[in-house]
């Protein structure tokens, strides 16, 4: 049992909770745990079985759902899961996963239509009958449409750091069986992509069917696809697919080079073998039969007259003609990274004190932070208004004044409201270190409407950045409707920054945005959004980000001093 194996039935009790007509306090708790668990650095079933941890220890996780977790790690079921589950059509719960269909659609397709399953919702939506439903417009009709025929191919993507957490289970698991020389897990994974639709795992070993047993029988396996003696593939437990390869060591970095991928990225690569008379395959790069490259990418790479390109740029993206003149970006590295700019504490909606977040972030050796809580309008999270932010930046400044190589910008999340208004007075924001604007409220607007809105932003003189800037939560909820171009075009003129939020669940921007950002002169800064100080480390997925997006560190503000981050600010030229 994984961290994401036991969150995932966490949130499947909430949505059952949900179309139930549970208490909304009690839907909130499983899924509040179900993102405490999914996010936790260390993997749960090992503290529990070494019984040397308090569950409840864990903020967020109560007497009642640690003893859950306790049961779900020694039985692998939670009997409440079973119970809810067993009073609803068992369709309903498939339907949760078509993309724009919450427990609250679900719920209502279900008592008004009678909606079961995938196919009674496909018979609905041929009859149109879906269309008469309360809030669900044609709009909507299409993103079901679009949704069903999705759910039916079997797509189902992960999010990169539940992947990772399998990932990194799956090696230790291989590498504790012995004999395994090299091993990589490639594919989408390698190149660090948001999503993530299967593993694919290069290994060189020197009993390659010993590889693969041990494979299968790893504990988290619910299903073997198919086994050979030198690949193998199989379903874990939550539907991951993992394949494995076993192959010579002469071949490894063609076949990594091959299994990363992407597969436009591998076809223009065979064109350019092709162009000089090369044969490039998984087991090589040859000269009719003999192989003149296979044990490394570079060797590969260095043939062909490129330079090594990292596997987060490998999408066709131009980094092939870049690799030829050796002009490829230096990308960007976690450990240039240094303060994070987005996190939440307690005061809002967040786990965890002022102190705890500034404790976890020295120790990751940030030089400063901001601490970021919502403001006002955000009424779910308690957001601030000017007096309560007021008495949390008297806090900070107290806590600055005693400690050394370490600094708390004063700072806030900062709401635009629907009406492009920003939630708090100029006086407040003009106090601030630094502020990040956000759009939470009004996602439905119209393009123009939108686009006013974050443009408006951008233009004000106390708005240093914005913040999750497409506002899109990954395979959940796909970015509001606004023009980028004129964001980017307002940013380089006033020197607006945009973020890159590493929460795995938001991603945002997306990397293809960042890298046309880059094209018009926009510089940006890499955040967490933590919700807990455990959340802190999720910048390694900002870091993907950026590097997916090519950028480099000197694109990036906060990697630099507090000093020149300061000065490099919007509100430092005023
Ligand atoms: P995923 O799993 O959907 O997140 O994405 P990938 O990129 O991991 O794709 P996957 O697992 O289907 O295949 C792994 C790599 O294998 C892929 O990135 C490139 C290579 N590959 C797969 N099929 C083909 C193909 O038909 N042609 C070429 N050139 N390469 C392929
Ligand atoms: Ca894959
Ligand atoms: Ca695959
Ligand atoms: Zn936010």
């Amino acid at each position: 049992m994984q961290n994401p194996d036991i969150a995932r039935l966490f949130d499947e009790v909430a949505d059952l909770l949900e179309i139930q007509d549970a208490n909304p306090f009690r839907v909130r708790a499983y899924r509040n745990a179900a993102r405490t668990i999914r996010d936790f650095p260390e993997p749960i079933a090992d503290l529990v079985r070494a019984g040397t941890k308090d569950l409840t220890d864990i903020p967020g996780i109560g007497d009642d759902l640690a003893e859950k977790i306790t049961d779900i790690v020694t039985t692998g079921e939670l009997p409440l899961r079973k119970q809810l589950a067993s009073k609803l059509p068992a369709g309903l719960l498939d339907l949760l996963r078509i993309p724009g269909l919450g427990p609250k659609r679900v719920k209502l397709l279900y008592k008004k239509l009678k909606v079961k399953s995938a196919a009674d919702l496909a018979a609905a939506l041929d009859k149109g009958r879906i269309q008469k439903l309360k809030g669900f417009g044609p709009k909507m009709e299409e993103k079901m449409r679009a949704g069903l025929g999705q759910a039916q191919v079997g797509e189902r993507r992960m999010l990169l750091n539940e992947a990772e957490t399998q990932a990194t289970a799956v090696v230790a698991s291989l590498e504790a069986g012995g004999g395994i020389r090299q091993i990589e897990v490639a594919g989408s994974y390698r190149r660090r992509r948001e999503t993530i639709g299967d593993l694919d795992i290069v290994v060189t070993s020197e009993d390659s069917p010993r590889a693969m047993d041990r494979f299968v029988a790893y504990g988290e396996v619910a299903e073997v696809i198919s086994k050979g003696e030198t690949r193998a593939t199989v379903k874990l437990r939550g539907g991951l697919q993992v394949d494995l390869r076993a192959v010579e060591p002469d071949a490894y970095g063609a076949a990594l080079l091959y299994f990363t991928g992407s597969k436009a990225h591998n076809i223009e690569l065979r064109k350019i073998a092709q162009e000089q008379s090369y044969k490039l395959n998984e087991y090589g790069l040859f000269k009719g039969t003999r192989r003149a490259a296979g044990k490394t990418e570079e060797e590969i790479y260095a043939k062909l007259g490129l330079d090594w390109i990292p596997p987060e740029l490998r999408e066709a993206r131009g980094e092939i003609a870049l690799a030829r003149e050796h002009r490829l970006p230096h990308l960007v590295e976690v450990k240039d990274v240094r303060g994070d700019l987005q996190m939440h504490t307690s005061a809002t909606d967040g786990k965890g004190t002022i102190e705890d977040m500034a404790h976890a972030a020295r120790a990751l050796g940030y030089h400063y932070i901001a601490i970021t809580d919502h403001s006002k309008r955000v009424t779910m999270a308690l957001g601030l208004d000017a007096k309560r932010l007021r008495e949390q930046w008297k806090a900070i400044d107290a806590r600055n004044a005693t400690s050394r190589g370490f600094t708390i910008l004063r700072s806030v999340e900062l709401d635009i409201l629907e009406n492009g208004k920003l939630d708090l007075p100029d006086d407040v924001l003009a106090d601030a270190d630094y502020v990040v604007a956000t759009i939470h409220y009004g996602l439905n607007q119209s393009e123009k409407e939108l686009t006013r809105r974050l443009v408006g932003a951008a233009e004000h003189p106390w708005v240093d950045a914005i913040g999750h800037p497409t506002g899109r939560l990954v395979g959940k909820r796909e970015p509001y409707a606004f023009d980028f171009d004129a964001l980017c075009r307002t940013c380089a003129a006033t020197g607006c920054l945009l973020e890159l939020n590493g929460h795995p669940e938001r991603m945002d921007l997306p990397d293809t945005l960042a890298a046309a950002g880059k094209q018009q002169g926009v510089r940006f800064v890499l955040s967490t959004d933590s919700h807990q100080p455990g959340n802190l480390p999720f910048m390694k997925y900002a870091v993907y980000l950026a590097r997916r997006a090519g950028l480099e560190a000197g694109d990036i503000l906060n990697t630099q001093p507090l000093a020149e981050f300061r000065k490099g600010l919007k509100r430092a030229k005023l």
